[in-house]
């Protein structure tokens, strides 16, 4: 075996209490996520769009590849051409492509083919698999587990962005091949997510329906 390893710096133990109080803090943040779709056109720095990806950049991955890469748009021009594109596959999509069983689980929330916060929100995420890459850029070796790996990642950014103040949708245009050509990204990536990133609208809505949580008792089974 040829596997280096070093000792564990940084760990932090913490009492039993401290421990309970900072979990019951995280789910406090956590709980107050709210899916945005009404973004003020305030501006956001750039420094923290780069945080928030740096944090999410720091999430396990299959054999450490870190398959994922992030294009992160403020320009007005490059926003409008991905609002353009988005607007023509979802117009496609409530316009007949999509299964009833899909358009009723929607209802809800009311959303439709009209996508404006693409523009209005000061900055875009559009995020990228890997298929191929390795621990190091510019590598060429086969990538495990990736769809896990940008999954986990995504969910800390959008836990970084959340946690720094900010209002994120997860937004999800199918197809989203448009994504690789107006971002530029080689063919063997595949679009992820768009995560639309910004402040909350002063008046902005949320969805009545969104709100509900399942209870811990409908998601976990303990087995202790
Ligand atoms: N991509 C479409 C439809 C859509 C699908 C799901 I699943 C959602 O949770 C929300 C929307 C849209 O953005 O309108």
């Amino acid at each position: 075996m040829n596997a280096e390893y070093v000792p564990l710096e940084g760990y932090e133990a913490l009492s039993e209490a401290e421990m309970q109080a900072r979990a019951d803090m995280v789910l406090e943040t956590l709980r107050k996520r709210r899916t945005i779709r009404e973004f003020s056109d305030k501006p956001v720095s750039r420094e923290l769009i780069e945080t928030c990806i740096q944090a999410a950049g720091t999430a396990p991955s299959g054999a450490n590849h870190q398959p994922w890469h992030f294009v992160a748009i403020s320009d007005s021009e490059t926003k409008r051409r991905i609002r353009v594109a988005a607007e023509a596959e979802e117009a496609e999509f409530y316009g007949g492509k999509a299964p009833d069983e899909w358009l009723d689980a929607l209802a809800p929330l009311g959303t439709d083919a009209s996508k404006p916060f693409l523009e209005t929100a000061p900055w875009l995420i559009a995020v990228f698999a890997q298929r191929r890459g390795g621990e190091k850029l510019g590598q060429d070796k086969k990538n495990y587990y990736v769809t896990e790996s940008v999954g986990l990642a995504t969910g800390m950014l959008i836990t970084a962005l959340h946690s720094a103040g900010l209002g994120t949708l997860t937004h999800t245009p199918a197809p989203m091949g448009f994504l690789r050509d107006i971002c530029e990204r080689p063919k063997d990536e595949k679009p992820f997510v768009l995560m639309v990133v910004g402040y909350p609208a002063k008046h902005a809505k949320v969805p009545k329906h969104a709100l509900v949580k399942k209870d811990i008792s409908e998601i976990s089974t303990i087995l202790d």
